[in-house]
């Protein structure tokens, strides 16, 4: 072999992705791929990291002081996902890491999936289908199953960035939805007519929405923005959705609410200790629970990943980025 050869800088996959995307990343770096079902706790994390100078993440895994200081050869951490509460973003920054996610490409498969979360919850799909399996089914009754009505109800959005918005689309040009939004900061008049939807405050939104659905990102001021004093000033007959952050949402406030019958039901993508889910949960009846697959299709996961690939590729062979969280790091 000729001494001449450079070796390829070396990289972390650090969750398991598809073949191709692997593919992808190898023909500029020496690739140390995660196998399926792999999750690095975070001193395994900063052994695998070792000599390594970009890593492919998931929502899981976090890059924050820890990692940092134990892996200074580190210069990007990409994110498969949008949402990016699983890095610490001010101390990547101040290491001098690039950060990226993974924005745009999931945006309408997690709005499709908001939908159905939303469906099944009002029209008590998981439930009734528990039933059925069961054997309880003996008889039909005009009350039977009877859930919330979707179409023509009002829909709230609790964050109204891009999948908030290709939700609202969704609800007001196919279901009939009026939509209510309260986001950090209003839409322009274009975007808001586009989606058919109306600003209103939070309080407001509370007390308006027929469904309220999550979409905002999780950061430490979200922390339980939806707790036992927003349940109370939901009505009665509502339904919430969570496709955000597990976080947002206090699980025992709402578990409380619905065994209460202060809330009709909730759909739930989302948990505060995900992959563990609060046992609590499990025992009420009026919720759908998935295990956080809102963006889940095989073209948007390949997208997802690809997206992060190209970041990887982009920032450490011409150092730029696509989708960079702290672009001020690039050129340091
Ligand atoms: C991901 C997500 O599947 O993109 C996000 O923010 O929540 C999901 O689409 C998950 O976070 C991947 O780790």
């Amino acid at each position: 072999m000729s001494d001449t050869l450079q070796a390829k800088p070396a990289i972390l996959v650090a969750r398991s992705v598809f073949e191709p995307v692997l593919d992808k990343l190898r023909v500029h770096f020496d690739v140390q791929a995660t196998p399926t079902g792999v999750v690095w706790s975070e001193a395994q994390l900063i052994e695998q990291l070792q000599g390594k100078v970009g890593v492919l993440t998931a929502g899981g895994d976090r890059i924050g002081p820890a990692v940092l200081a134990a892996c200074p050869q580190l210069r990007i951490a990409a994110n498969l996902a949008v949402g990016y509460n699983n890095f610490d973003l001010d101390a990547m920054s101040a290491a001098g890491v690039l950060a990226t996610n993974a924005p745009d490409v999931l945006t309408e498969t997690t709005a499709d999936f908001g939908m159905a979360l939303l469906l099944a919850t009002a029209r008590r799909l998981t439930e009734s289908e528990h039933f059925l399996r069961a054997g309880r089914w003996k008889e039909w009754s005009l009350d039977f199953f009877v859930g919330a009505e979707v179409h023509g109800s009002t829909l709230g959005i609790l964050g109204m960035g891009r999948i908030g918005q290709a939700i609202a689309r969704r609800a007001a040009h196919g279901f009939g939805m009026p939509v209510v939004y309260h986001n950090r900061s209003r839409l322009d008049a274009d975007t808001e007519a586009a989606c058919r939807a109306r600003y209103v405050s939070k309080a407001e939104l509370l007390a308006q929405a027929d469904h309220l659905m999550l979409v905002l990102p999780y950061s430490a001021a979200n922390h339980h923005a939806i707790a036992a004093t927003e349940l109370a000033q939901m009505k009665p007959t509502a339904t919430l959705v969570n496709i955000a952050r597990g976080g947002i949402v206090d699980e025992n406030a709402l578990v409380d609410a619905l065994k209460a019958g202060r809330l009709a039901a909730a759909g739930i993508d989302v948990f505060e200790g995900e992959p563990q889910v609060n046992p609590a949960l499990l025992t009420v009846p009026n919720v759908v629970l998935t295990p956080h697959i809102a963006s889940a299709t095989v073209p948007t996961r390949l997208a997802m990943a690809t997206l992060a690939a190209d970041n990887l590729i982009a920032y450490l062979t011409e150092g730029r980025a696509i989708t960079p969280l702290n672009p001020q790091v690039i050129g340091r």
